[in-house]
């Protein structure tokens, strides 16, 4: 209906003069923000009614982050009003992008696996796919990062409004949650029943915040869980305070530290939560018998996470819908399919069995009853002790989430070829042996419409001039642009545009840190996560290497270069915010030296976020993809750099492999050990960092100039670096990759002093990202593991 401007302009002035105020810019963009929640009301109403109609099977994505970022321009994309009320705004002396910067965006996700759920419900509406997302509605989500003293400090991000919240809550389907109680077992009319006696009750609210897909054909749901205090009487609700202040701590944050028992207890209330909420919700507002689950819904668990679904799952339907333990698993495990997002142990999910055991005896029953089936079926087979440790749930009082996930779960999948191949071959290769058609890869996607559409609103313009609209619905068409690789015209404006998105950034850095940054300079970006195998260290490294240079050899005066980091340290992660510290150091002495600044410059961006994000990733020229080999499951800022024409320099990890296979190796920066090298070093335990200190003279010289405490402050950051770099046989391997990585850096300013052929090159990256899409991601899941049926669309 307001496909038009001028209708649009009238109506947008109508209501600003209803509310008879001041016309600031927070009315605009209340006034904005009503409006685009009735344009989307309507068309989350039909999705509705056409999802009772036809009660096709339904996806659902449950996940312990979604990582959404803003919300109110991207809905306005995906409605395609964008133009329109960009245009109209204007004409009324108002700018949408202000407007758009309002808004906090919901810290509801830490990284690559929370952004992935939110490009995947972005996905699954843009295709008309009945999938919708569950998760937790975190009131702190995770901490807002600042600097003291380069140091990172985390505060809690305080993204929920009163007036114009992102979702609606619906009071109605409120479900309760029992935690703690004793196992009571009873002789009911069919058998034997348990029964948890004198539980601790939570109530879970639902909020439900629309998921608009491409032109607004389908809104699907994403409804996060909030914890209230329950109605229910039980014995601890007496000293009502502390009870109160428990529960609320549930979906207080994202992540709370988990280094002491309370905090671990946390985590699993959490996860628990998001599993019972959303599978009570789900059998509750069912249209089919119980025992049609599988055929009406799948279940996909993000990560280890919400793996709690399996165990409760087989609960509600043997204690709360009667059935066998056989019906109930046949029904489980044709239900329930699991993502796997790392191969790294500490990141496997494991917990303390007197934790389950305690918070959710019920749970535990089944989990050992699960685990006790499965060792069973494996004694007619001859394993060794190594295969039966690998296969075993529980063992010596630890529960392994991820075997869990594997056994009752009908699919798994990695999510990059060769990550999906470590998982067969090595990290579960015991797993694979015995469901052999369980494993199967899914390659990561992003989603087209938030990272080059909203993001880089420029370039997609441009594309379109050049190729035409289909792109758009079509990612794959992006390989049309390989007929514009070599045409001078369309190049120049590609540069203009990366120009214009520098710019961008740096009046948007300006604004927020009060950096001034060269726009002529190269931007070469690393922004993920902190984490020891994603090596911001090297990076850091390399930096203090080049310092070094300038300032000894007065010929090497290289083209001016910005190195931006972004990301956050989990906060109970010593070394990861040690590196921090040191980057926040070496900017400091590298920006405030006159010579080295001239060709060197370090910017780390406070708070990394998806907003930020949007800043940076169009402005990008080189994208930082340096992960340890085997170590990177996937990455998908990868995907998004490259989507905005970026070169890549990167290891032979996760979907750099894929990345490089499309576009090819000439059109990236390749260095460093392959998977298979760094997994036999492993196996030997054979790295010797003091041998490559021993026989490279400027390596020996960074690690002296670290020793003596010129590039860290205090002697406890350099124990830490030094430590991690040299005394612990780095699991990192930073000094084994660091001379080919610094041989890579010196072909990017090679090829960067041919700017024609460096566009090129960037073109030649666009052209070959189509295939990254998590439109093509979901169609080959939908097709492969959930089956859906597309609904029909009338817009
Ligand atoms: C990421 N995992 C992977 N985990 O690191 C990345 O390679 C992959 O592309 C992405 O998932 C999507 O598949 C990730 O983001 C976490 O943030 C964990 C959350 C729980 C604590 C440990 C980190």
């Amino acid at each position: 209906m307001f496909s038009y401007k001028e209708e649009f302009k009238k109506s947008f002035v109508t209501r600003m003069e209803r509310k008879g105020m001041e016309k600031t810019a927070e009315l605009a963009y209340e006034t904005l923000w009503e409006m685009t929640q009735e344009w989307i009301q309507k068309r989350w109403n039909r999705t509705n009614q056409l999802y009772r109609d036809n009660n096709e099977k339904k996806l659902y994505y449950f996940s312990i982050e979604f990582l959404i970022g803003r919300v109110l321009g991207q809905n306005l994309i995906n409605l395609n009003f964008y133009d329109t009320v960009k245009e109209g705004l204007d004409e009324l002396g108002l700018q949408l992008s202000e407007i758009e910067e309002l808004e906090t965006e919901p810290g509801l996700g830490n990284g690559g696996l929370g952004r992935l759920a939110a490009c995947f419900v972005d996905s699954l509406a843009s295709l008309g796919l009945p999938g919708h997302g569950y998760g937790l509605r975190y009131k702190g989500g995770l901490f807002t990062q600042h600097f003291v003293n380069g140091y990172q400090t985390e505060q809690p991000t305080q993204w929920i409004q009163q007036e114009h919240n992102v979702d609606i809550r619906r009071e109605e389907l409120a479900v309760d949650i029992s935690y703690y109680g004793e196992i009571q077992v009873v002789m009911g009319l069919d058998g034997l029943k348990v029964n948890v006696e004198n539980p601790e009750w939570v109530k879970a609210i639902p909020y439900d915040m629309p998921v608009v897909g491409a032109n607004g054909g389908t809104v699907n749901t994403l409804r996060l869980w909030q914890a209230e205090v329950s109605d229910r009487p039980f014995p601890g609700r007496e000293d009502y305070a502390v009870y109160e202040h428990e529960t609320a701590k549930i979906t207080d944050r994202l992540y709370p530290d988990d280094s002491l028992e309370a905090g671990k207890i946390l985590r699993l209330k959490q996860q628990y939560f998001l599993c019972s909420a959303s599978l009570q919700t789900i059998l509750n507002n069912r249209s089919f018998s119980i025992e049609a689950l599988p055929e009406n819904a799948a279940i996909q668990i993000n990560d280890t996470h919400p793996a709690l679904a399996i165990p409760e799952l087989m609960r509600l339907l043997i204690d709360d819908h009667a059935l066998s333990w056989d019906q109930a698993w046949d029904i489980t495990t044709r239900t329930i399919s699991y993502t796997n997002h790392t191969i790294l142990e500490e990141a496997m999910g494991k917990w303390d069995s007197r934790l389950i055991q305690s918070l959710l005896p019920r749970i535990y029953l089944i989990i050992e009853e699960i685990d006790r089936r499965f060792k069973k079926s494996l004694q007619q087979q001859e394993l060794d002790e190594e295969a039966l440790h690998k296969l075993s749930i529980i063992e010596n009082g630890t529960i392994k989430m991820a075997v869990l996930a594997v056994v009752g779960s009908y699919k798994v999948n990695g999510v990059a070829k060769l990550h999906t191949e470590i998982l067969k071959k090595r990290e579960m290769k015991e797993l694979n042996e015995q469901f052999p058609n369980k494993f199967h890869n899914k390659t990561n996607g992003i989603t087209h419409r938030r990272w080059l559409l909203k993001a880089n609103h420029e370039l997609s313009g441009l594309i379109t001039e050049a190729i035409g609209p289909r792109w758009i619905k079509e990612p794959e068409r992006l390989s049309e642009l390989h007929y514009f690789a070599q045409n001078h015209s369309f190049l120049q404006d590609f540069q203009a545009i990366k120009s214009l998105k520098k710019e961008h950034l740096i009046h948007h850095l300006q604004r927020n840190q009060n950096v001034v940054v060269d726009p002529d300079s190269i931007f070469d970006i690393h922004i993920k996560r902190f984490h020891g195998y994603k090596r911001q260290l090297m990076n850091i490294l390399h930096i203090q290497m080049l310092y070094d240079r300038i300032k000894r050899d007065p010929t090497y005066r290289p083209y001016p270069r910005t190195f931006f980091f972004g990301g956050k340290a989990a906060p109970s992660y010593h070394f990861a915010k040690q590196v921090i510290k040191m980057i926040n150091t070496v900017a400091s002495k590298v920006n405030s030296d006159p010579l080295a600044r001239k060709h060197l410059h370090v910017v780390f961006v406070e708070n990394y976020n998806v907003t930020q994000a949007e800043y940076l990733i169009p402005a990008a020229d080189v994208s930082e993809q340096i992960s340890t080999a085997s170590k990177e499951a996937s990455g998908t800022g990868n995907m998004k750099l490259m989507m905005n024409g970026a070169l890549t320099i990167g290891t032979f990890d996760g979907a750099n492999v894929e990345i490089f296979e499309e576009v090819g190796q000439e059109n990236a920066f390749v260095f460093g050990m392959r998977a298979e090298q760094v997994m036999q070093y492993e196996k030997e335990k054979s790295y010797n960092p003091k041998e490559i200190i021993d026989s490279d003279s400027e390596i020996a010289q960074l690690m002296e100039e670290l020793i003596k405490g010129e590039w860290t402050d205090g002697k406890n950051n350099v124990d830490f670096i030094v430590g991690q770099l040299m005394e612990d046989s780095d699991p990192y391997f930073v000094l084994k990759d660091f001379r080919s990585y610094s041989k890579a850096h010196e072909q990017i300013l090679k090829a960067y002093a041919h700017p024609e052929k460096w566009a090129e090159m960037c073109v030649k990256n666009i052209a070959a990202s189509g295939i990254f899409s998590s439109d093509r991601t979901i169609q080959q899941y939908s097709n492969d593991v959930w089956h859906l049926t597309k609904i029909p669309s009338i817009y």
